[in-house]
């Protein structure tokens, strides 16, 4: 039976789905996790990143480490026929970007199968660590940007997204700014995503739409390089970036390295895009309507939609993989805040859902701001803040922090979205139901979990999957690509429970008010 093969480059780790197809239906054959700091200890990061106070960065060798030792996995141990696999494609988490010098292409094209790929890639990037979607540190940066595209809503309007620390532009330009030696010696600048299929392909792979549009450089209407945000961001920028392609488009086949050093055919490479948007395709949600939430080291809202949303400050715009457009906000205080909490207490995740069990909904008014690290949604800096909570209250502390992560999504989701009456959850923390709970309450919705937690990787599967179709001349409608594998299991609905729902519509509101107060923004950001 013909296999594809999706991997997800994530901030904690890599992943990979190996999807069994016939002509009805996908299922998934073989999955597998490898986890940064367990697996690569010698790279010395915590959570997958290197952090220096708002600067946070991640090996790009390791990601390569990473992605070998996965391949060998996926040809060895998977107890899979690998000569069967047809296409492969990838995740990878948004906006981190990788600095090669003019040696990369050559090294690249020209991998020796008796050799390991990251000795192999030593000395081919011009800098040595990827900032990733984590880095708060390009302040300045965007409001330059900001100012030379005509102000914030301007650069929304263009790319889909105002200034926006972690997005690749306002990282490029502080490269450009503080070690202009290195940003001369750079050939090409890579996303995760490009960069990752380029090693598979052995040559310079593309970036995708949708994975392009987490950059504030590319135009979201024309899909093209954005000359004006191009020239906001650093002198001589067009030459280093690759090209941009739709989704669904071969890179090449599989380089000969991975042929002979593990025994795969010359299966497609189609070109990678970015977590969110492998996430849409993986939680099914490729037409208008339902929620999707990713519960992973960020927490995420997304949602499809056929035209294009008008762009704001403070929600992002991207091209979707599927075509159309998705809208997406991010909150960087996801899995680290609940776990900060679980750890202060120390709980593990049986009595941290205890205890959410064992409080009511709205925890009787007593609020958390939970921003153990910088937040983006609203932008604010580190601080934990209580109102009405006592800091010895463990089981109040942990209802707050859900109950604030919640609200602050809810709150947001409802002005980007019409009312919505399903949220399908993906992400390693939808696992747990009682956190989905609370979701299901104060976003007043009935909760789906996926039937696979990582949506990405499997949304990866799916794009390989659609691309090796359409490429043997069969242009297979996306419900059907998605269908069966992708369906929620209805027994598993978690229904919201009508008095919490009024509960929390209140709260919100006061919720909302705190947040303000605290982040010292009028806005909603
Ligand atoms: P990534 O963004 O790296 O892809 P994942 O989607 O794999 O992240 O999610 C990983 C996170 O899931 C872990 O950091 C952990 O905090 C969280 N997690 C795993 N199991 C549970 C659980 N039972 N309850 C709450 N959170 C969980
Ligand atoms: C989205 C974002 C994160 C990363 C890592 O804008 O920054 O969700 O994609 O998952």
């Amino acid at each position: 039976m013909p296999l594809f093969l999706g991997l997800d480059c994530s901030t904690q780790g890599l992943s990979a789905i190996v999807l069994d197809s016939d002509a009805w239906r996908r299922t998934v054959a073989f999955e597998h996790s490898l986890e940064f700091d367990r697996e690569f200890p010698e790279y010395g990061t915590t959570h997958g990143v290197l952090r220096n106070g708002l600067e946070v960065s991640s090996p790009p060798l390791m990601w390569a480490e990473a992605l070998e030792r996965m391949m060998a996995i996926v040809s060895r141990e998977a107890g899979l026929d690998i000569g069967d696999l047809r296409a492969i494609s990838g995740s990878g988490q948004q906006h981190g970007s990788i600095y090669v010098n003019e040696r990369a292409a050559s090294s690249c094209q020209a991998l020796d199968p008796r050799r390991s790929l990251a000795k192999q890639l030593d000395g081919i990037f011009s800098r040595a660590a990827s900032p990733i979607w984590m880095d708060e540190s390009t302040r300045d940066q965007c409001r330059a940007i900001d100012k030379a595209l005509g102000g914030p809503e301007a650069t929304a309007a263009l790319t889909g997204s105002a200034a926006t620390e972690r997005f690749t532009g306002p990282q490029i330009r502080k490269f450009f700014e503080t070690d202009r030696e290195s940003y001369a010696r750079t050939a090409r600048i890579h996303l995760v995503s490009s960069w990752l299929a380029s090693l598979l392909a052995g040559t310079d792979a593309s970036i995708d739409h949708a994975d392009g549009s987490g950059m504030n450089l590319m135009d979201i209407r024309t899909l093209a390089w954005a000359e004006a945000a191009l020239d906001a961001t650093a002198p001589g920028l067009g030459v280093k970036l690759p090209a941009l392609q739709s989704s669904w488009t071969i890179a090449g086949a599989l380089a000969p390295y991975w042929r002979e050093r593990y025994g795969f055919p010359p299966a497609a490479v189609i070109v990678w895009s970015g977590d969110n948007p492998c996430s849409l395709i993986g939680t099914g949600l490729v037409r208008k309507g339902w929620l999707g939430v990713s519960l992973g080291t960020s927490d995420t809202v997304f949602g499809f939609s056929a035209t294009l949303p008008t762009p704001s400050v403070g929600s992002h715009v991207f091209a979707s993989p599927a075509g159309g457009y998705m809208a997406l906000l991010c909150f960087r205080n996801g899995s680290l805040a609940r776990e900060a909490v679980r750890d202060q207490y120390r709980m593990d995740w049986e009595s941290f859902s205890r205890a959410l069990r064992q409080t009511p909904a709205g925890n009787g008014g007593a609020l958390m701001l939970p921003w153990f690290d910088p937040e983006v949604t609203p932008h604010a800096p580190a601080g934990v803040h209580r109102l009405n909570l006592d800091v010895a209250d463990a089981a109040g502390n942990v209802r707050a922090v859900v109950d604030a992560q919640m609200m602050s999504m809810a709150n947001r989701a409802e002005r980007l979205w019409q009312p919505c009456d399903r949220v399908i959850a993906t992400g390693g923390a939808s696992a747990n139901r009682d956190i989905l709970q609370v979701m299901a309450d104060v976003f007043g919705a009935e909760v789906y979990r996926t039937a696979d937690a990582n949506a990405a990787a499997l949304g990866a599967a799916l794009r390989a999957y659609h691309a090796y179709e359409l490429s043997q001349g069969r242009e297979l409608p996306w419900e059907q690509v998605v269908s069966g594998v992708t369906d929620v299991d209805e027994r598993g609905r978690i229904a919201p429970v009508p008095a919490n729902v009024a509960v929390y519509r209140e709260l919100r509101k006061r919720y909302a008010d705190f947040e303000r107060l605290k982040s010292g923004r009028s806005g909603v950001g």
